[in-house]
């Protein structure tokens, strides 16, 4: 983390409420849903394709699973220039996000930004479902790519 767990102030309550998914890069997006359709009985539950994050995305979540359940998402690269295919150039296929479920993505943003906690966008950006998005750099979260997700409609 870059910052001192002690020079933190905690984050009001309610404005983060979920992981909303984490988010597997693949090479091979019809391989990958089949995989999570066959060996965990995950069912594609919203796909599209995000132009500006370089990607064709699907969410899969277990049949039956309640609404607001995590979710695992698929991220295939749309170009060689995609930042997905650049993480499955460097570290293969596998793990590259984790999200948070937030309920105002700016007030999250104004808190991590006064603890000296870096956002990789100034304005959130476009994301699943016209969601809001932005993301904590990782060597800002532990290693982890950390997604913030504001659902369309939240705030
Ligand atoms: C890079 N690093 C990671 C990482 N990507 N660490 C953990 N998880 C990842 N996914 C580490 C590298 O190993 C490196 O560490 C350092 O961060 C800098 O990496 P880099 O390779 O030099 O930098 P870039 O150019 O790959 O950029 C990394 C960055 C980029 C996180 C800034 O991936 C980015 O802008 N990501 C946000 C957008 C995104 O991921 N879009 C696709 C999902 P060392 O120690 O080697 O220096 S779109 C999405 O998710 C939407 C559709 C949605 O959910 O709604």
């Amino acid at each position: 983390m870059s910052t001192d767990p002690a020079a933190l102030s905690r984050i009001p309550s309610g404005l983060v409420t979920a992981v909303d998914h984490v988010g597997i890069a693949v090479s091979d997006f019809d391989a990958a849903t089949t995989w999570y359709r066959d060996a965990l009985g995950f069912d594609n539950v919203h796909e599209e394709i995000n132009e500006e994050q370089g990607v064709r995305e699907a969410m899969l979540a277990p049949a039956g699973a309640p609404d607001g359940s995590a979710m695992v998402q698929i991220l295939a690269p749309l170009s060689d220039t995609s930042t997905i295919a650049k993480f499955i150039d460097k570290n293969g296929p596998g793990l590259q996000q984790m999200a948070v479920r937030v309920t105002d993505i700016d007030a999250v943003m104004a808190h991590l930004a006064a603890h000296d906690i870096r956002v990789l966008y100034p304005e959130p950006k476009k994301g699943t479902a016209h969601s809001r998005i932005n993301f904590v750099h990782p060597k800002d979260a532990g290693g982890v790519l950390l997604e913030l997700v504001e659902p369309a409609g939240t705030h």
